[in-house]
C-alpha cells in the first residue's frame, strides 16, 4: 500500500522573520482531511535539516517544497537533488510564487517532477491522490509534470474565493521553535487575496488577476482572535496585499476585535491612498482592536518614478497624510521604498532620500525600509527591464541570486550600486525601525545606535557617504554580538527587509 505520509520542506528565506509557512499550512488542510499524515521540515528552525529531510523521506510518498523567487531556490535545488539521488522514485513537487510564475523553467530542472501553479489547496490533494493510486497526472488543472522526458502542462486552475477555502492547518506549526529564532511569538494570517492595482514591479496581478476577494469581517474576527488565544501570540501579521480595499470591512474587523478584547497586536499592508480615506477616529477603532502597524508601499518620492511604476493612485501627499493619521491614532506607519527602478536617476534618488528624512523628522515614529528594484517574472515592467539590459536567468537555479537586497542592475552597478547600498545602510541607522523579530539589543547597543544616527543623518542631508566609519563600527559590534547569540541552526540567516505591499 502507498505511504500516506507527505513531507514538506520550507527552504530558508534569508530573513529573521521566521514563522509558520502559510502556503504549506494552506495546502495541508485538505491532505489532513483526506487522511494523509503531513510532516513539515522548515530549514530555518531545523538543525541538520538536510539529514532530517532525507530521513523523513524514507517512508514518505513524496517531497513537496514551497518557494518564492530568490535565495530559497538554493536550498530547494540542494534538497531536491539529494532526494532524487537517494529516492529516485519519490516525486518532488514544487509550489508557491516562483513555480507559479515560471512553471516551464522550474519543471525543466532535472530534480523536479511536478509543479503546481496558483492556489494549491485542491491541486495538491489531487496530485497526491493520483500519485498514491499510481495514476498519471493528466488533466489535473494547474499542474505541470513529466511524461517520459517530456514536460506536460495541464490547463490552468480557476481561482477560488478565499471564503471557500478551508482554514489553514496552524496546528502543524512549531511556534515555540519560531519564537526561539525571532524572540517573538507570531504568525501570519490572510483575510483577503489580491489587489485591485497593477504596480509595474509587482507580480500580484499575474497570479491573482486583480480580483480582490475577502473573508467577511465576522469570520476574520473569529479566526484572528482564535489564533491569538490558541497559540498565545504576541503578533499576527495580516499578509493581505491590500487590507483596506473594503474600508467598511476593515473597520468592522477593528470593532469586532476590540469587542472580543484581543490581547495580541496585529499589523497590515495597505496603500497610502486608502489609509488616507480613513478618519483618525476609524484608525483609532482599528487601534483599539489591536492594530499597531500599517506597512505601505511608498516606493519613491519622485512623481516621475511613481508614474513609471504605474502608481497613479498614490499621490505624494497621501504618504504624509497616512503618516500623520496613523501616528494620531497610535499606529506605527511603515513605508517601503524601491531604489533603482528603470528611469530613476541620481536626481530622483536624492528627491526620495530628502523625502524620507523629511517624513522621519516631521513624523517621529514613521519608519522606512528600502530595497533595490528586482525585475520579477510576471511583473509588467519586466520587458522594459530586459530592454534596458537585464539578463534573465535561463535556468531555475539561476534565479537564486535574484534578491532585492543585493540586486545589481545594468544601470546601477559597480560604484553606483555600492553607493546606493551604502546610502541604504545609512538610512537604516539614521532613524529608528522596528523589525518583526524582537529587539534583543542590550541598552549599551541602543545608546551606540542612537549616537551613530546623528552623523548618519548628517551624511544623508549632505549626500556624503565617503569613509563610512559608523557602518564599520556597527558591523564590528553586530558581528561580535551575533556570534555570541546566534541560534543553532544551519540555515543561512541575514538581516530582514520586509516585503513590499
Ligand atoms: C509574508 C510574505 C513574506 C514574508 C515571509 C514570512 C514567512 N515566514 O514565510 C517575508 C517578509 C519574509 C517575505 C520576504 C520576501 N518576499 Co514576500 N511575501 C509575503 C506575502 C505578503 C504573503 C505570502 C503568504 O504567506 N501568502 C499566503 C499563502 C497562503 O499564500 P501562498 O504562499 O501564495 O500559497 C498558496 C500558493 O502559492 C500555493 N503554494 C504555496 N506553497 C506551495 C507548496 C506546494 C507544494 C504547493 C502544491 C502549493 C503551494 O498554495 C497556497 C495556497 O493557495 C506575499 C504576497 C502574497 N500575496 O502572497 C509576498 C511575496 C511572496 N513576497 C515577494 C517578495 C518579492 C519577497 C522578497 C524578495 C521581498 C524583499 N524585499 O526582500 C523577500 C524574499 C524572501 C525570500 N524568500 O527569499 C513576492 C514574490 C514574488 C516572486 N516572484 O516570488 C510576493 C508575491 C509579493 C509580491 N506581490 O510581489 N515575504
Ligand atoms: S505593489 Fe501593492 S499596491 Fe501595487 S499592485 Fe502590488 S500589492 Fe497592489
Amino acid at each position: 500500500m502507498a505511504s500516506k505520509k507527505i513531507l514538506f520542506f520550507f527552504p530558508a528565506f534569508s530573513s529573521l522573520e521566521a514563522t509558520a509557512p502559510l502556503g504549506i499550512l494552506a495546502v495541508s488542510t485538505p491532505l489532513l482531511r483526506a487522511g494523509y499524515d503531513v510532516r513539515i521540515v522548515d530549514s530555518t528552525i531545523t538543525p541538520g535539516f538536510r539529514k532530517r529531510v532525507l530521513a523523513e523521506l524514507e517512508d514518505a510518498l513524496c517531497l513537496a517544497i514551497s518557494l518564492v523567487t530568490g535565495p530559497m531556490i538554493r536550498e530547494t535545488v540542494l534538497i531536491a537533488r539529494e532526494a532524487k539521488k537517494l529516492y529516485p522514485d519519490k516525486p518532488v513537487i514544487l509550489g508557491g510564487w516562483h513555480p507559479s510564475l515560471l512553471p516551464d523553467q522550474t519543471l525543466a530542472e532535472e530534480a523536479v517532477d511536478v509543479v503546481v501553479s496558483g492556489q494549491g489547496e485542491d491541486a495538491m490533494l489531487e496530485v497526491v491522490d493520483r500519485i498514491a493510486a499510481g495514476e498519471s497526472l493528466e488533466g489535473v488543472e494547474g499542474v505541470g509534470y513529466k511524461r517520459g522526458g517530456e514536460l506536460v502542462f495541464n490547463p490552468p486552475r480557476a481561482m477560488r474565493p478565499l471564503a471557500e477555502m478551508p482554514p489553514k492547518a496552524y496546528e502543524l506549526a512549531d511556534f515555540d521553535a519560531y519564537q526561539r529564532v525571532t524572540g517573538k511569538r507570531w504568525a501570519m494570517y490572510t483575510s483577503s487575496l489580491a489587489c485591485p492595482y497593477d504596480c509595474a514591479f509587482c507580480t500580484n496581478a499575474a497570479v491573482y488577476k486583480r480580483a480582490w476577494n475577502a473573508l467577511p469581517a465576522e469570520q476574520a474576527v473569529e479566526e484572528m482572535a482564535g489564533l491569538g488565544e490558541r497559540y498565545g501570540l504576541d503578533l499576527l501579521w495580516v499578509v493581505d496585499d491590500n487590507f483596506l480595499v473594503d474600508l467598511d470591512r476593515a473597520v468592522a474587523i477593528g470593532e469586532g476585535l476590540a469587542r472580543r478584547g484581543v490581547r495580541h497586536e496585529w499589523s497590515v499592508q495597505a496603500t497610502t491612498n486608502l489609509v488616507g480615506r480613513l478618519s483618525v477616529e476609524q484608525l483609532k477603532t482599528l487601534r483599539r482592536g489591536g492594530l499597531t502597524q500599517i506597512c505601505h508601499g511608498a516606493e519613491s518620492a519622485s512623481a516621475k518614478v511613481l508614474d513609471l511604476m504605474n502608481k497613479d493612485f498614490q499621490k505624494l501627499e497621501t504618504i504624509h497624510t497616512a503618516a500623520e493619521k496613523c501616528l494620531a491614532a497610535g499606529i506605527r506607519p511603515s513605508f517601503n521604498i524601491i531604489f533603482g527602478f528603470p528611469g530613476e536617476g541620481e536626481a530622483e534618488r536624492r528627491e526620495t532620500v530628502r523625502f524620507i528624512t523629511d517624513v522621519c523628522r516631521r513624523y517621529p515614529g514613521a519608519e522606512f525600509w528600502t530595497n533595490i528594484f528586482t525585475p520579477y517574472p510576471g511583473s509588467p515592467v519586466l520587458p522594459r527591464a530586459v530592454e534596458c539590459g537585464v539578463e534573465l536567468p535561463t535556468t531555475f537555479e539561476g534565479w537564486a541570486d535574484f534578491f532585492p537586497r543585493y540586486t545589481s542592475l545594468p544601470w546601477l552597478e559597480g560604484r553606483a550600486h555600492r553607493r546606493v547600498q551604502t546610502m541604504r545602510d545609512y538610512l537604516r541607522i539614521a532613524f529608528d525601525r522596528k523589525p518583526i523579530a524582537a529587539d534583543q539589543r542590550p541598552s549599551w547597543r541602543r545608546t551606540l545606535d542612537r549616537a551613530i544616527s546623528v552623523p548618519a543623518q548628517w551624511r544623508l542631508d549632505h549626500d556624503f557617504y565617503g569613509l563610512p566609519a559608523e557602518l564599520w563600527l556597527k558591523n564590528v559590534v553586530k558581528r561580535r554580538a551575533s556570534s555570541a547569540s546566534k541560534p543553532v541552526v544551519d540555515a543561512q540567516q541575514l538581516e530582514s527587509e520586509p516585503a513590499t505591499p
